[in-house]
């Protein structure tokens, strides 16, 4: 009897590829194939007549639904959200990735491509600060912990902006084996960042799309590619890319994940005003100390514009909850 154990680096619909050893394509019965994803971490037992797969606890599993299982990736230590606004940007659904990362505790950071575009304008800039929380103390740290990296693929000082961050979530991360992995709709610009970073990944994207013959990069399957960073042969970092995010599903939000997100409501709530209410929906409740502390802050300040669109977005984000788990919350 042979046991090894694998991690999934690409998976189409009818094998994986696995390492070690590189790449080495895989055929596996459709009936397991269906429940791997990306990046997951295999046990294949070879024994004299047959051969066992086993799929090996995940430490975080990214999906687009609950309902309807729509399994993206496992085990991250970190998750790039890409967003741009050309194609033009939804902050409905970015909030929805970001909302699930936070589930599963992936730590986040928003990558914002294409600032060379004119549509890359400021008052796009603005609506995707709506995706961080408002950090009450407003500490330097805070901000660290959810930043918004600004790069372009032509410009290669802004392209080293991604490539630092890569490096910092590698070296500050505990694990010899470091999983990224990038996601947002469709065209944002996620195979091209990967291209540039990792040329072995641009060469394979190239075969596949004159296979093809077609002129568009468009990713079917997730990817992964190992990102090798210079003097450091200790740390293994993977980099994946996925295929666009249309449309993410939060249909079994709970009223709990969706304040867990909002953090900065429990802030305002014990260091300046309270809500009346347990719970407060900060719409329409009278006495909400949210609305309260908006009001206290200057109609042109960058707080007050920040505070709005995070009231504006949690309200939106309130329409998709799972209206049971509210009362639940209340009793
Ligand atoms: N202007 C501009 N175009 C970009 C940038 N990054 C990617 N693109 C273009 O956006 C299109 C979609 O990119 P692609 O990598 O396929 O997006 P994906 O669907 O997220 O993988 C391609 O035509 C790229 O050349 C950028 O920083 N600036
Ligand atoms: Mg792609
Ligand atoms: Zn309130």
């Amino acid at each position: 009897m042979v046991k090894t154990t694998h991690r999934v680096l690409s998976k189409s619909q009818k094998t994986i590829t696995l390492e070690p050893p590189l790449n080495s394509s895989y055929s596996v019965p459709v009936g397991i194939l269906s429940s791997i994803v990306l990046n997951d971490s295999i046990e294949i037992v070879l024994k004299p007549k047959k051969q066992q797969i086993k799929i090996l606890p995940r430490k975080n599993l990214l999906s687009r639904s609950e309902k309807i299982e729509k399994k993206i990736v496992a085990n991250l230590d970190h998750l790039f959200l890409v967003v741009t606004n050309f194609p033009s940007f939804n902050l409905l659904n970015s909030a929805k990735m970001a909302i699930r990362a936070r589930n599963e505790n992936i730590p986040l950071t928003i990558i914002m491509n294409k600032v060379d575009h004119p549509n890359v304008n400021e008052s796009f800039k603005k609506k995707v600060k709506a995706l961080i929380p408002f950090s009450v103390c407003d500490e330097a740290n805070d901000n660290k912990k959810f930043k918004i990296i600004q790069v372009s693929l032509h410009d290669d000082t802004l392209i080293k902006n991604l490539s630092s961050k890569i490096r910092e979530v590698a070296l500050t991360s505990e694990s010899s084996e470091v999983s990224i992995c990038l996601i947002g709709q469709s065209g944002v610009g996620k195979s091209s960042l990967i291209n540039k970073l990792i040329p072995s990944a641009a060469q394979k994207t190239e075969i596949v799309s004159t296979r093809h013959k077609k002129g568009r990069h468009t990713t079917r399957e997730s990817r992964s590619f190992e990102y090798k960073i210079c003097g450091d042969n200790k740390k293994r970092i993977f980099v994946m890319d996925t295929p666009g995010i249309d449309s993410f599903g939060l249909e079994d939000l709970e009223y709990r994940e969706l304040a867990e997100y909002f953090s900065e409501w429990e802030d305002i709530n014990q260091q300046y005003f309270f809500c009346k209410f347990k719970n407060c929906s900060h719409d329409c409740e009278p006495d909400c100390g949210i609305r309260r502390f908006l009001v206290n802050l200057r109609n042109e300040s960058e707080d007050f514009q920040h505070i709005s669109s995070r009231l504006t977005l949690w309200k939106k984000l309130m329409f998709n909850i799972n209206k049971k788990s509210v009362e639940n919350n209340r009793s």
